[in-house]
């Protein structure tokens, strides 16, 4: 294996935190042992825990009016993972790429999976594109893809699926994620029943062409790019077709794609309970957005899906196997560190929903005691989680404060000098 960022670095920048990383961890360990709790064991719950990133989400993002990039960004899937290879030398936490096709299309598949696998990365779902025409492409998705009125339409985002299937299988994934952009900007432009059966139909006919170990997992999403409404607009969509289609067919939620104020972690216990609950893509929003840095605007929200998770976790009715992964579009920040920085805000509410004392928590549910059943999760929120991550990353060969680390390394300067420049556009959704 040759990773990015050399051992040694990490090493040396270690040194000078960890005295001090020793002295808090302990500090906490002893603050946690009062309530019946082992630090280590929490430590080794973080450990286990991993998120993945998006292939696309090492590029600067944009919005609809404009994209900026930066010096040293990559141009290409193999760039790309470098740069992934990063996040996780550092974070220890994001060991598989969910890539996207076809944006990450290359010619030996085969010899990608080992180029990842010699970054220490492995691969994680497959993303379909049917949102956007490509060059040559037989029929356009201006009216729709698997919803499209145009058969020929319909036909052709199916076989671009079964395709994003066939190149899963080659890299070692197991699960297909598919967002589509299907919707209206005009009421009356399509009846909302016909459009839905065209769905269900081209998606059942992926569905027949997924392996046996394989999941389908439906992304909803409210609004964008159509503006009035979407085929798959919410999580009762997305749950009624999951059912529709098959037992292997999943939901899955981003965190950005619902109205605002809507209880996602009530939508997570719901999911779960009918066995439906496939991923996640993480992010954050304040207004109706679907791209800002997971736990910048609500890590609490972010708290209390996992604490859902954690309950998931503890009753796992059908099983419990969801897919975790970032989505989020940076437009403003060096891709690596929005990505360093949310795989360390997912993490903590990992580790703080892990915290919750349960026995506490349903106790005060059966006797109907709200203030402390509400307590319960709030003592876990307001814990200081940072020292346990940190050690649970040193212990794994990361970086006690990966920002830091990642800047002491200067690899985006080296990678300005080495790579071509991505010229300017329109961002990416
Ligand atoms: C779009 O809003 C969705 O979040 C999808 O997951 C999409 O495939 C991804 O953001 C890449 O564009
Ligand atoms: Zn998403
Ligand atoms: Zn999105």
């Amino acid at each position: 294996m040759t990773l990015p960022i050399s051992a040694d670095l990490i090493a040396e920048h270690n040194a000078k935190g960890l005295e001090a990383l020793h002295e808090d961890y302990e500090a906490l360990g002893r603050k946690l042992a009062r309530t019946g709790i082992d630090i280590d064991a929490i430590k080794k719950r973080v450990a286990g825990f991993s998120v993945a990133v998006p292939s696309w989400g090492a590029g600067r993002g944009g919005t609809r009016f404009a994209k900026f990039p930066i010096a040293g960004e990559p141009t290409n899937i193999h760039e790309k993972l470098e740069d992934c290879s990063v996040i996780n030398q550092l974070s220890t936490v994001t060991p598989r790429v969910s890539p996207h096709f076809p944006w990450d299309k290359v010619s030996d598949f085969k010899a990608l999976r080992e180029e990842a696998s010699e970054l220490g990365l492995g691969w994680d779902a497959v993303n379909s594109n049917t949102f956007q025409d490509q060059v040559g492409q037989a029929h356009t998705y201006a009216n729709g893809s698997l919803s499209s009125q145009d058969a020929g339409a319909r036909q052709q985002a199916v076989d671009h699926n079964i395709e994003c299937i066939e190149i899963g299988q080659q890299l070692g994934s197991t699960d297909l994620t598919v967002w589509v952009g299907d919707g209206t900007n005009f009421p009356g432009q399509q009846d909302f029943a016909r459009s839905l059966d065209r769905y269900l139909d081209a998606a059942s006919q992926i569905y027949a062409a997924l392996p046996g170990d394989w999941r389908m997992l439906l992304e909803h999403k409210m609004f964008e790019p159509a503006f009035y409404s979407t085929v798959i607009s919410d999580w009762g969509s997305s749950i009624l077709a999951a059912q529709t289609i098959g037992e292997r067919c999943k939901c899955l939620v981003d965190l950005g794609h619902h109205a605002p104020n809507v209880n996602i972690e009530q939508i997570v216990a719901r999911l779960h309970r009918f066995g439906k609950l496939g991923g996640f893509h993480f992010n954050d929003s304040k207004y109706g957005d679907d791209d800002l840095d997971s736990g910048s605007i609500n890590p609490h929200q972010l708290f209390l899906v996992f604490n859902e998770l954690a309950e998931a976790e503890a009753n796992p009715r059908d099983g419990f196997n969801p897919s975790y992964m970032i989505d989020q579009s940076h437009n403003v920040t060096d891709p690596i560190e929005s990505m360093l920085s949310s795989a360390e805000a997912i993490a903590a509410c990992f580790a703080k929903a892990s915290l919750v004392d349960r026995a506490a928590l349903h106790g005060a549910q059966e006797a109907n005691d709200t203030m402390m059943a509400f307590q319960a999760l709030r003592r876990a929120y307001n814990v200081d989680v940072a020292p346990i991550l940190a050690m649970a990353r040193v212990e794994a060969g990361g970086a006690i404060d990966v920002l830091a680390a990642y800047r002491a390394s200067g690899y985006r300067a080296r990678k300005a000098q080495e790579r071509k420049a991505v010229g300017l556009g329109a961002g990416i959704v």
